[in-house]
């Protein structure tokens, strides 16, 4: 005679493939997040000692959390398999399948109502499950207290560089973009925006700021997120192990373009950095034909309240620093390649490209376009 299976059983099973498909799902995407670009993968990507350890710390917690889950499934279908035996008329002939359950059932009801009962009658069953339930709370004890131990020596790896930094960073975080402020070792002292250019090899010592609200900075291959908060300086430092683009992004809420709010990190060799920090350090160039020069003037009239260019008299302090706008990977903090072309849609359609940002769309006509376009060209 076929008896339909225990509710109980059926429900453990779901428990078990609903298991399965979650461990599947998050193994499958983040082998997917290996092989495609996403830049956020911390968890399988690092690329500094300030990173490094939250990340094998990460991986240390993921595999005790599968552990934990599959020995509480393998447990639950122990469990319920023993039940279900115990009740099986096959196994048993002398009782119904109804009595031996409920029998089975009231035996292990009736052991956890007298524990701890000191008429001193504890049955075998009674002090099974005790002994189970301390076991299985001094291993979760030495499990929970390891994962602690962990955390804590990943929280004193992570806090303070190996040595002294020798380059500090200033980094200011505005609605909706990043600026980068340096004063190199050598004198030199200049500020660029949404692209942080460091040495390979080198702590480097970021200093966080907001100019308006509370954002966050977060360069997740380098290390974990720092707030910038107004009227307070945050410190965190950052340092790669090799030359390579880090992409960061804002992680605190901070308005509509919130989510425009990128920046990234420039890893190069020392002597690369160098050139780039003597680079930035210069002036603008004087233009060098008569369209350039024009366009410096439509800069001059519609622009320079905003932005600084260094060499000119343009010395705004709302929006970055264009001194060597050309040379930079991206624009409006990660929305656009920084080319020709979408310098100047930015210009025109800074509103449709980030709604509520704090450069209006500048309408000019195509001969300025132009002429401004040839000047932000020489910017390099
Ligand atoms: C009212 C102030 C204001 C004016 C006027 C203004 N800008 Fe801006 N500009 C900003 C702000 C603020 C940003 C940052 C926007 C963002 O990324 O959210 C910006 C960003 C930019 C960027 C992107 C820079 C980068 O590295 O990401 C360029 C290029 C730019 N402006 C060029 C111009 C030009 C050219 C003009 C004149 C035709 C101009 N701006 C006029 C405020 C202004
Ligand atoms: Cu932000």
């Amino acid at each position: 005679m076929s008896r339909p299976r225990p509710v109980h059983t059926r429900a453990a099973r779901r428990l078990l493939v609903a298991q399965g498909w979650v461990i599947g799902c998050v193994a499958a995407s983040e082998c997917h997040a290996a092989t495609a670009p996403t830049p956020l993968a911390y968890f399988l990507h690092s690329a500094g000692p300030a990173s490094a350890p939250v990340r094998l710390l990460g991986w240390g917690l993921a595999a005790l959390c599968v552990g934990v889950c599959v020995a509480i499934a393998t447990l639950l279908a122990l469990a319920f398999r023993g039940t279900r035996d115990a009740a099986d008329p096959s196994l048993q002939s002398d009782a119904t399948p109804e009595d031996k359950e409920a029998e089975a059932r009231g035996a292990a009801a009736e052991g956890w109502a007298n524990r701890g009962n000191d008429s001193g009658a504890t049955s075998p069953t009674d002090r099974r499950a005790n002994r189970i339930v301390g076991i299985g709370t001094a291993i979760s004890t030495v499990l929970l207290f390891g994962a602690l131990l962990s955390m804590l020596r990943v929280l004193a790896a992570v806090a303070d560089p190996p040595r002294a930094s020798t380059l500090t960073v200033h980094v200011t975080a505005y609605d909706w973009w990043w600026k980068a402020s340096y004063s190199t070792p050598s004198g030199a002292s200049f500020a660029t925006a949404n692209e942080i250019h460091i040495p390979t090899g080198e702590p480097v010592q970021i200093e966080l700021e907001s100019a308006d609200v509370i954002h966050a900075f977060w360069v997740p291959a380098l290390a974990g997120k720092t707030q910038a908060i107004p009227g307070q300086v945050n410190r965190q430092w950052i340092e790669a192990d090799h030359p390579g683009v880090w992409r960061g992004q804002c992680t605190q809420f901070c308005g509509p373009q919130h989510a425009h709010m990128a920046l990234e990190v420039v890893a190069e060799p020392p002597d690369a950095f160098a050139r780039w920090t003597g680079n930035e350090a210069r002036p603008a160039a004087a233009p060098g034909n008569a369209a350039a020069q024009h366009g410096a003037q439509v800069f001059m009239a519609r622009c320079a309240a905003c932005h600084t260019v260094r060499g000119t008299d343009a010395t705004g302090a709302q929006g970055p620093d264009l001194t060597h706008l050309a040379s930079r990977r991206l624009i409006a903090a990660g929305a656009l390649a920084n080319t020709s072309a979408n310098r100047l849609d930015w210009i025109a359609h800074a509103q449709r490209i980030k709604p509520g940002s704090l450069m209006p769309g500048i309408v000019l006509t195509p001969a300025e376009a132009g002429d401004l376009g040839a000047w932000l060209d020489t910017l390099q």
